[in-house]
């Protein structure tokens, strides 16, 4: 049975309770429960953490190494920004997803850097909420495709 980790980044946690014309009304812990419901449909454990702080985050992704086999991230503004964490994905060896809510390549010329896509399998972005579930199931398909 697969382990998948969904790990969010800073702000995450204020989903659905303001800019919800960039962000839905959506919010995390409605996302959490959609993720929890898909996992248990496709008979795989998952767990779900947020931070806002940047070493919380790298210490999950080393924490995940031997006990999660796939990582989903939606990194937040750290996306733009963190070596540390491009580092600790690297050095985890785990299969990564990079994710966003929204199209960040529609969006202001910083968010088109990612530092995460450079160690990460693939992206998902610009689907909303949705795009979590779209993440869980590219990452049982990219599983199965190496087993
Ligand atoms: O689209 C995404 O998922 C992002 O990762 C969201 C980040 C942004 O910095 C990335 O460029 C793209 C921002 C998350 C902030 O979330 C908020 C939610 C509600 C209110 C304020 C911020």
């Amino acid at each position: 049975m697969a382990a998948l980790l969904i790990l969010n980044g800073p702000n995450l946690n204020l989903l659905g309770t303001r800019q919800p014309e960039v962000y839905g009304t959506t919010t995390l812990a409605d996302i959490e429960r959609a993720c929890r419901d898909h996992a248990q449909s496709r008979g795989i454990t998952l767990d779900f953490a947020q931070s806002n702080h940047e070493g919380a985050l790298i210490d999950a992704i080393h924490a995940a190494r031997g006990t999660f086999d796939g990582i989903i991230l939606n990194a937040g503004a750290y996306t733009h920004t963190s070596v540390a964490l491009m580092d600790a994905i690297f050095s985890a060896e785990i299969p990564t997803i990079e994710l966003h809510l929204s199209n960040v390549h529609a969006r202001e010329p910083f968010r088109h850097q990612s530092y995460i896509a450079k160690a990460a399998v693939g992206i998902i972005c610009g689907f909303g909420a949705r795009g979590y579930t779209l993440a869980i199931d590219a990452m049982l398909g990219h599983l199965e495709a190496r087993a």
